[in-house]
């Protein structure tokens, strides 16, 4: 009788063929916006944030022109940027070099949160979000299992990987600062393209904070310490994000060191999370790890991307290099991609990707699907008087439906996650039942709605 439940943990954790949900993203990705320039007015936050000290992010009232045209769901998939980085750490035969790819992947999200002062769209109450990148072969499903407090329930997967979580933020505005508190656990399997034992990883997210609000210079800052743990091997990778001080030299530092089951040191790690993170060899001692002299790297200075192709993932980065190389010198682990200036909004060319709809990808979305919000796409395409209308009409609709909800005395059931205990660490989880990607396929190519 415990056989089928297995054989279901294994269907969802397991390796996968995804190439079925490929379909639709036949004509690729999008490289702009529709319109070239913001043109927001410019309003100081101080003016309007200064009656709202001790809210938190939901009860704050903001203009629409205080938004970005993403939400917190496309927020959550932007940790896919950097992708590449798990396949590449996959391919690692070392447990170790494997942790310090996936301890990048981790770190390297923040990179986007530069100029993005902006709050992004709260999610609706069952909103869904996919987002399949055939050319990167993974595919990433999130759903909005909770609104008070808000939470999106995330599952991504790839032939190497499966990656997993909640997105729940706290939010505090304390007059000098916006400080945002990630509460969930990250989940990572990874599957060792040489075969072996899966590694399974977790990790929380650091403190992200809008600082000098009231200098009228408002930026987005993310400190404080990650441990991205190893279970199946014990080894354990810190990550500290140091707060940035006053000197522009010490924004975005960050440093760390991978420990061994036996908890010595083998890696130093360091450099800037809005740009490029080193590491070292240093067995048995730590280390300040320093962006090596210019021409003194042979894994640095590589294939950059400067074309911005969107989610072209740590460009240069080759760790066959890196082992080539002198084994006491610091090599790239990760580089930033390059930030286009002049996209609206401050986006990034990643990011740009997710509201994109057109006739081939339409009638495979669930009717959920957040391309389908009309305040997003009207917010995107500079219509704000109209993003603002509609997104009062939706957030009215929205709670009409939880009225009538508790006047039937019925409760909100998320249709693609449920709650569960994890055997390895115990705490509990969003799992993700698959049932999404077997309902797109029945859906087919001409969007049978009755489906959904
Ligand atoms: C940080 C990385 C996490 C996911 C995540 C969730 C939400 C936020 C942060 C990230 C970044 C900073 C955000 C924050 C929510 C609000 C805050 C986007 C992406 C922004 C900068 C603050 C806006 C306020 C002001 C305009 C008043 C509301 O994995």
């Amino acid at each position: 009788p415990t056989a089928p439940q297995e054989e279901k943990q294994l269907a969802v954790t397991g390796a996968c063929d995804i190439s079925s949900s490929f379909k639709g993203y036949e004509n690729g990705i999008r490289t702009r916006l529709k319109m070239d320039a913001d043109n927001r007015p410019k309003i100081s936050l101080w003016s309007i944030l200064k009656s709202m000290v001790g809210k938190d992010m939901t009860k704050m009232t903001l203009p629409v022109s205080f938004n970005e045209p993403t939400s917190l769901l496309y927020r959550c998939c932007e940790d896919m940027e950097y992708a590449d980085l798990l396949d590449l750490a996959a391919d690692r035969a070392d447990s170790l070099e494997r942790l310090l790819y996936v301890a990048a992947f981790a770190a390297s999200e923040y990179a986007s949160t530069i100029g993005r002062v902006a709050k992004p769209f709260n999610p609706l109450l069952g909103e869904t979000f996919e987002y399949v990148r055939p050319d990167k072969n993974y595919r990433f499903f999130i759903e909005q299992v909770s609104h008070h407090p808000p939470i999106g329930a995330a599952w991504a997967e790839s032939p190497k990987w499966t990656y997993y979580g909640e997105s729940a933020v706290k939010s505090k505005f304390y007059g000098r600062s916006f400080d945002i508190n990630p509460l969930g656990t990250w989940f990572l399997r990874l599957r060792p393209t040489h075969g072996g034992k899966e590694d399974f990883y977790t990790w929380k997210k650091v403190t992200s904070s809008v600082v000098g609000i009231i200098t009228g210079n408002p930026v987005v800052d993310n400190y404080g310490p990650m441990e991205i743990k190893n279970w199946t091997t014990g080894e354990v990778c810190h990550i500290e994000f140091k707060p940035r001080g006053w000197k522009a030299s010490s924004a975005y530092l960050l440093s760390g060191k991978v420990v061994d089951a036996n908890g010595r040191v083998r890696f130093s790690i360091g450099g800037r999370w809005s740009s490029k993170i080193y590491a070292r060899y240093t067995p048995g001692y730590e280390a300040t790890v320093v962006e090596p002299p210019a021409g003194n790297n042979s894994s640095d200075g590589g294939s950059s991307t400067a074309d911005g192709d969107a989610g072209s993932a740590n460009g240069g980065v080759d760790p066959t290099a890196a082992a080539a190389s002198d084994p006491n010198k610091a090599f790239l682990i990760w580089q930033a991609n390059p930030r286009p200036q002049g996209i609206p909004f401050n986006l990034t060319p990643f990011v740009v990707t997710f509201n994109h709809l057109d006739d081939a990808l339409r009638p495979w979305l669930a009717p959920t699907d957040s391309r389908f919000r009309p305040d997003q796409r009207a917010m995107e395409e500079g219509e704000y008087d109209f993003a603002a209308s509609e997104k009062n009409r939706l957030e009215e609709a929205q709670r009409a439906r939880r009225r009538a909800r508790e006047a039937r005395g019925e409760q909100f059931v998320p249709a693609w996650f449920r709650k569960a205990r994890c055997e390895i660490t115990g705490e509990t989880y969003w799992q993700f039942n698959g049932e999404y990607w077997k309902r797109r396929e029945r859906a087919g190519p001409n969007g049978d709605p009755s489906v959904w």
